[in-house]
């Protein structure tokens, strides 16, 4: 198989990375990290896009490279790096920045709803699809393993690649989203996707097993069962989705049809899936407590990631200049 670059984010907006982070975008990192070159960065400049805390900031980047790492992100396979670290991501973003309009960018979703949550409306925050774009096409990556939530910033970054492509010469690969099927994973709040930002919606990748069990129990399910003997329908539930991404064709046709017959309720149902979701995060939880207990493991891993990154950044920029007629050293 043809061996492809490969670039994907995480923001530093959480204290910890949650289950639409891992089964949307790091299970994809995983599955590309076996065959392709892959560059994988903590994307603090866009967690500044938005209102922060300047005290936490440092820990929650720290925080997502553990993640990473504890997820199954192996260094010596992938590259793990600090967006900051390398200078090229914001001076690819002014270039590309000067190829789209103000207009464009103000109609892309994400920045609507941002302003609408944040109520400022930063000139960051608009170019924000910008340097992702930088993000991705500074390693001309092809693949892009995110969540669905991502598709039009990856279908803006191909747009910019075309752009640049169109006016200056071919440096740049379209890249193309890699969707996994948790691509969208479901808020515990019955509306919306599992969000960082939004407490009571997620379950952390740090969370323990009575901790799982206690959110899935408050877990809005489907809002016409209000009694056990009322039937549910399980495609109006968030927690049957869940079901779907963890418990086997056998068991989960089961819960479909007791869930339908009215004879298992929803807290029955919410305990098997708690047991399913700490299962399987305790092999991450582990490896996490384990490598907090070493932090300068953590740095080493950054510092050799951003020294790897920088070079394949240089690369890119030195073809970038020529090809718009800047001056290269
Ligand atoms: N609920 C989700 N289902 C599937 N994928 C998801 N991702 C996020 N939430 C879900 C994917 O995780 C990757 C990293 O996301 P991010 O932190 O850079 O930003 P985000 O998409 O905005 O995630 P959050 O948790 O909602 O963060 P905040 O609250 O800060 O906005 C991306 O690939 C994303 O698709």
């Amino acid at each position: 198989m043809e061996r492809k670059r490969v670039f994907s984010g995480i923001q530093p907006t959480g204290d910890s990375l949650h289950l639409g982070n891992y089964l949307g975008a790091m299970v994809g990192m995983l599955d590309l990290q076996e065959q392709h070159e892959c560059i994988f960065s903590v994307v603090d400049y866009h967690a500044i896009t938005v209102p922060y805390e300047t005290e936490r900031l440092s820990q929650r980047v720290l925080n997502v490279a553990l993640d990473y790492l504890a997820a199954g992100i192996d260094p010596q396979k992938s590259v793990l790096m600090v967006q900051s670290d390398v200078h090229e991501h914001v001076e690819l973003s002014w270039i590309l920045g000067c190829l789209i309009t103000v207009n464009k960018l103000s109609h892309l979703p994400t920045y609507k709803d941002k302003v609408a949550r944040y109520g400022v409306a930063g000139l960051g925050l608009l170019s924000y699809p910008v340097l992702m774009a930088a993000d991705i096409l500074l390693y001309e990556a092809e693949l892009v393993p995110v969540g669905q939530d991502q598709l039009p910033h990856i279908e803006f970054a191909r747009e910019v690649a075309r752009a640049f492509n169109r006016r200056f010469e071919p440096v740049f690969p379209e890249p193309q989203a890699h969707l996994m099927p948790g691509a969208v994973v479901p808020s515990l709040l019955g509306q919306g996707a599992m969000s960082k930002s939004v407490p009571g919606s997620y379950i952390a990748l740090t969370d323990e097993p009575a901790v799982i069990g206690k959110k899935l129990a408050g877990a809005v399910t489907d809002p016409a069962r209000q009694r056990l003997r009322d039937s549910g329908e399980p495609t109006r539930c968030n927690v049957y989705t869940l079901h779907e991404l963890y418990t086997l064709p056998q068991q989960l046709s089961e819960i479909a049809a007791g869930c339908r017959g009215a004879t298992i309720g929803c807290l029955e149902c919410k305990a098997v899936l708690a047991e399913e979701i700490s299962e399987g995060l305790a092999p991450i939880r582990e490896r996490r407590r384990a490598l907090a207990a070493d932090p300068n493991y953590m740095r080493d891993v950054l510092r050799d990631g951003a020294q790897r990154a920088r070079s394949m950044a240089e690369a890119t920029m030195f073809k970038v200049k020529q090809a718009m007629g800047l001056l290269t050293a």
